[in-house]
């Protein structure tokens, strides 16, 4: 890869990829193409790949705990990794490292612990990651003088051990937050996803299936995104992956990313509640517009980059009709469906009016007993960190610079462009 990264830098360098414009500046960056992400690439149109490869041709390709079941995530792990699509024993030997890795240091049960149990499952998410970078190999190493060279190999050990860690993690917090608070041991002969139900207390195959699905279709959705940009971000400045990942989370935490697929399930509960049986395209538009009026998003509709419906919406759609066709919650956001995007256009400034993964996500889960929303977001981030962490992995490995873009003032911009 270095090799490879040097001969472009060589051969394309000083090539010129796109322009910068004030809106770019002032827009939260939209479109401006300016870092390397290797993972992952997402097409307005045609939604995210993962190493060139779609949702459903992964669905086909990727080995799976049953027939014809759902993709295991140990399985893209290995494609996002290495590019390459992983036979079934090496899916299960990655499996078998993972929970080789798996256990808490007892320290972070107990920074858990010292938290209210009615502290956001993203905090104490966030706090337990920080808790666990006392283990960090690559911070270890560097204070030991390693050469730069070697940077890559700690923070893929760092890397395989976070990963690993984090079901236990999430699920001792899904635990004390919202059951008994005790912590159930993982079953050695589960796979990475399926134990993450395990250990929260879903033991039933439906559960495990969904879990293996939300976990491989989460993992990675290109650089830009808050969480992957925070990840990458921290560790340019050669933060360890803990730290990195941490920052990463917090950015998943905030309502307009990560944090959406909870805010979905708040707003469809009011307008189911609002509705009772009347489930008519007029009522339905009704709550649209009141939700709009009063200055707020429609949650898991609208994207940075999509411009058509998110793939992982429609695999979610396709796994509801296949298992929960006659669930009203399912009704319900395939309803919205019908109504919301034309309500969005009509607007005029939404520039996709599609729904996107957080559509979809709470409505599976509510299904299998999860009920609990403000844990959602802590599930989309145990999958995040799949992608993240293996692009940290590789950007030590081409040893990518530390980021520091250049910032303006507004003064500067009158400047150089004329007094406004
Ligand atoms: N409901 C209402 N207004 C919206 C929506 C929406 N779902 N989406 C965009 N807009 C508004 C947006 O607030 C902005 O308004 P204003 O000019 O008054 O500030 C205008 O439309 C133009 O925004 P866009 O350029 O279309 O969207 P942008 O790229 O800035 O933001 C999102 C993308 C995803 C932040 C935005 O669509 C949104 O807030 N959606 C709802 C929250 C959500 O579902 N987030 C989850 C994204 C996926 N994820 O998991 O991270
Ligand atoms: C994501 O999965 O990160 C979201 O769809 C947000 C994004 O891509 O900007």
């Amino acid at each position: 890869m270095r090799e490879r990264m040097h001969k472009i830098k060589a051969s394309h360098g000083d090539k010129i990829m796109g322009e910068v414009t004030v809106n770019m500046a002032l827009g939260g960056m939209r479109g401006l193409k300016s870092m390397l992400w290797e993972t992952s690439l997402l097409d307005s149109e045609n939604g995210i790949r993962f190493r060139g490869y779609t949702i459903p041709e992964l669905q086909k390709k990727l080995p799976t705990a049953k027939p014809n079941g759902e993709p295991l995530p140990e399985g893209i792990l290995w494609l996002l990794l290495t590019g390459e699509l992983p036979s079934k024993a090496q899916v299960d030997s990655l499996s078998a490292e993972l929970s080789s890795r798996a256990e808490l240091p007892e320290h972070v049960l107990r920074v858990l612990d010292a938290l209210p149990a009615k502290a956001h499952p993203m905090t104490q998410f966030t706090c337990a990651i920080m808790a666990m970078q006392t283990e960090s190999k690559f911070a270890a190493a560097y204070l030991s003088g390693m050469h730069k060279s070697e940077y890559w190999d700690p923070v893929f050990e760092d890397t395989l051990d976070c990963v690993a860690k984090l079901p236990a993690t999430a699920a001792a917090i899904y635990r004390r937050s919202f059951k008994d608070g005790k912590i159930i041991s993982p079953d050695p002969a589960l796979d990475w996803a399926g134990n993450f139900a395990h250990m929260m207390g879903y033991g039933d195959e439906g559960t495990k299936e969904l879990m293996r699905l939300y976990m491989t279709i989460h993992s990675d959705h290109e650089g830009g995104n808050v969480s992957a940009h925070a990840t990458h971000l921290v560790g340019s400045a050669l933060s360890d992956p803990f730290c990195s990942l941490a920052a990463g989370m917090n950015g998943l935490a905030g309502p307009l990313h990560g944090l959406a697929n909870q805010e979905v399930l708040k707003w469809l509960n009011i307008v189911e509640n609002e509705l009772g049986d009347d489930l008519s395209s007029e009522k339905i538009s009704e709550l649209v517009h009141s939700t709009l009026n009063s200055g707020r998003v429609i949650p898991g509709y609208g994207h940075a980059v999509l411009r058509k419906t998110d793939p992982r919406y429609t695999c979610q759609r396709e796994f509801a009709m296949k298992h929960l066709p006659d669930y009203p919650k399912f009704k319900l956001v395939s309803k919205l469906y019908e109504i919301v995007p034309t309500i969005l256009s009509e607007t005029g400034k939404v520039r996709n009016p599609w729904p996107n993964v957080d559509a979809h996500s709470g409505v599976l889960l509510q299904y299998y007993g999860i009920t609990e929303e403000n844990f959602y977001t802590v599930m989309f981030g145990v999958s995040r960190a799949l992608g993240v962490l293996s692009q940290l992995t590789l950007s030590r490995a081409i040893g990518l610079a530390i980021e520091r873009p250049k910032s303006i003032t507004s003064e500067w911009l009158e400047e150089k462009f004329g007094k406004v």
